[in-house]
């Protein structure tokens, strides 16, 4: 029966099912399993399962890592209020995306799992500072300041610029064209320094001419 418990959770979460997720620990704990078992033999092993997946399986999505974790870390909190003695946290970390970043997802994903793992996690949110984190860190005694950060110049704590060329016009201009564009834009940036060039979505429909004219635009203009 418990056996049975393990694969309708994981087949829940393969399926992005919050409800049936729930549904299947409401029926498990009204059936005697105990909430400690419910985190450790079910729970866990399906967010350790996931990451498995994502390392080694090319289909799975982004939706079934971000709800497992979710789904993971809402029916931890719920079950540590039931467990019979207090659970052993093993650490706490201080996590938040670093300043001038806004990128949260691959954050509260990391969040998930380390709630299902025991970790008390502290979030600070987003466009956190340096001194925000460590004065955190101090002040609830955390061991692990976890930093999330998705853009390279906040990375690595640069201040600069962005600049992006409007690549659907793109689509359609000449090589001239995309050349002329980009000259006008590092123009205008470059002065001062700490300029990025770069673009965004790049579609499937640009033609190749007109990147190579970009790329070679970028670095004629762009070199001192
Ligand atoms: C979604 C997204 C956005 C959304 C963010 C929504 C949100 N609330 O999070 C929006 C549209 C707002 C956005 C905005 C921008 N974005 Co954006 N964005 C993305 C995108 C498409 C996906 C990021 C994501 O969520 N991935 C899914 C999650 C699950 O993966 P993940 O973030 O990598 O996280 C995993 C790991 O990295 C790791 N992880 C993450 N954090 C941590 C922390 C710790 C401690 C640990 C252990 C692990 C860990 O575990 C996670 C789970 O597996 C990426 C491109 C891409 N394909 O990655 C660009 C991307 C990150 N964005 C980019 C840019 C440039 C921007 C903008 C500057 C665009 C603009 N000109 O306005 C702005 C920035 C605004 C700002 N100041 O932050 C660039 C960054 C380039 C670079 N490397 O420097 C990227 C790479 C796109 C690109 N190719 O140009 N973006």
């Amino acid at each position: 029966m418990f056996e049975t418990y393990i694969k309708d959770y994981n087949e829940a979460v393969m399926e992005i099912d919050k409800e049936a997720a729930l549904e299947v620990v409401e029926n498990a704990l009204a059936n005697g399993v105990i909430p400690e078992d419910i985190v450790f033999k079910i729970v866990m092993p399906a967010v350790e399962d996931m990451m498995e997946h994502v390392l080694n399986d090319l289909d799975t999505n982004l939706a079934q890592h971000f709800m497992t974790a979710q789904i993971a870390a809402e029916i931890t909190e719920k079950m540590l209020q039931k467990f019979t003695q207090p659970p052993e946290v093993i650490g706490r970390v201080i996590i938040g995306t670093v300043f001038g970043d806004l990128h949260s997802l691959g954050k509260r994903i990391v969040m998930g799992c380390l709630k299902s793992m025991m970790v008390d996690v502290i979030d600070l949110g987003v466009n956190v500072t340096a001194e925000e984190f460590v004065n955190a860190a101090i002040e609830q005694n955390a061991q692990v300041i976890a930093v999330s950060s998705m853009m390279m110049h906040t990375a690595t704590g640069e201040e600069v610029t962005c600049g992006v060329i409007d690549d659907i016009k793109m689509v359609k201009w000449t090589p001239e064209q995309t050349r002329a564009e980009v000259k006008r834009l590092i123009e205008i940036g470059k002065p001062g320094g700490h300029f990025l060039f770069g673009s965004s979505l790049m579609p499937l429909e640009l033609p190749e001419e007109n990147i190579q004219a970009m790329i070679q635009a970028a670095f004629e203009f762009g070199s001192n």
